[in-house]
């Protein structure tokens, strides 16, 4: 049996998980996750009853009952860096024994639906639509560190997408994942599908030229007449290639859900996106 050290993963003294302040027995099996902390909050308005709620950092975290199933509500914060840290805290209170540092015998799988925010990159993507993260391109290279990457990638797509885009080589090198399909197809059935890039930043590396000049100015152009079969990209935002990846690679059912909130063919965006992003909630807690 491995026993994981305790520099490994970090259990805080009353514990519960170092980042996510979670003790084992404080999430539920089926876990919606958002960057924004106060999504959270309002995820949680829609509960019927409300078990606990944690902060720590951007970690904002609240359980509780809707229509008779137990959820977890979850900000992760930006980034797929931060996807790394939630994923392996919320994987290790469900998977490891926090009293014998070691992984249980038995497999806890979790459903992770993520309820994001993101850019538009196709005309059929308008402000206010909800797009699905069917595929997953990331720009992170977070899968990369993880030894089984292989067996949750998609080459051929990979290979299609640099020959089209011609990335340069100073970036990571660009993975394909997929989300679970059974739960695309269950909570995404009349939503848009497509793909999603997930860039490491929010400017630059999502083509914004605001003061600094781009090193590549024709991304966005390339990015939106890449092809693949039936794919199209069809929108930007910053998490959805780790979770999917990493979910994968855990044994976790997993898929992001964006709400558009500003089209980057038309130019357009709207920041007051409160009641379409509150359907979109109730939608994905309805189905989950
Ligand atoms: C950037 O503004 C943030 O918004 C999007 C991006 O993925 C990134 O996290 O998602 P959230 O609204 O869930 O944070």
């Amino acid at each position: 049996m491995r026993i994981i050290p305790e520099s490994e993963l970090i259990i805080n003294a009353d514990g519960s998980a170092f980042h996510l302040h979670l003790k084992p027995e404080q999430i539920s099996d089926k876990i919606v996750m958002m960057g924004d902390p106060d999504r959270v909050t309002i995820t949680a308005s829609f509960f019927d009853s409300v078990e606990q709620e944690v902060h720590n950092r951007e970690f904002h975290t609240i359980t509780g009952m809707y229509k008779g199933k137990r959820i977890t509500a979850l900000s992760h914060g930006i980034g797929t860096d931060n996807i790394d840290i939630v994923l392996t805290e919320l994987d290790a209170l469900a998977n490891i024994d926090f009293e014998t540092r070691s992984v249980k015998d038995e497999f806890k799988p979790l459903t992770l639906v993520r309820i994001g925010t993101s850019g538009g990159m196709q005309p059929h993507c308008p402000v206010g639509s909800y797009v699905i993260s069917e595929k997953s391109i990331g720009f992170d290279g977070l899968i990369h560190y993880y030894a089984d990457s292989k067996t949750v990638r998609e080459e051929d797509f990979e290979e299609a997408f640099r020959k089209h885009v011609n990335p340069s080589p100073y970036l990571c090198t660009p993975y394909v994942v997929s989300a679970d399909e059974e739960l695309v197809n269950r909570i995404g059935f009349d939503m848009i599908k497509g793909v999603t890039i997930s860039a490491v930043g929010f400017y630059g590396p999502q083509g914004r030229y605001v003061r600094l000049p781009l090193a590549d100015p024709d991304m966005n152009t390339k990015i939106q007449s890449f092809h693949y079969g039936k794919y199209v990209i069809t929108n930007y935002e910053m998490e959805s290639s780790a979770v999917a990846g990493l979910s994968k690679l855990m044994g976790h059912k997993a898929m992001t859900v964006c709400l558009i909130i500003a089209n980057r063919v038309t130019l357009n965006s709207k920041v007051d996106y409160k009641g379409s992003m509150e359907e979109l909630i109730k939608t994905v807690l309805d189905r989950v």
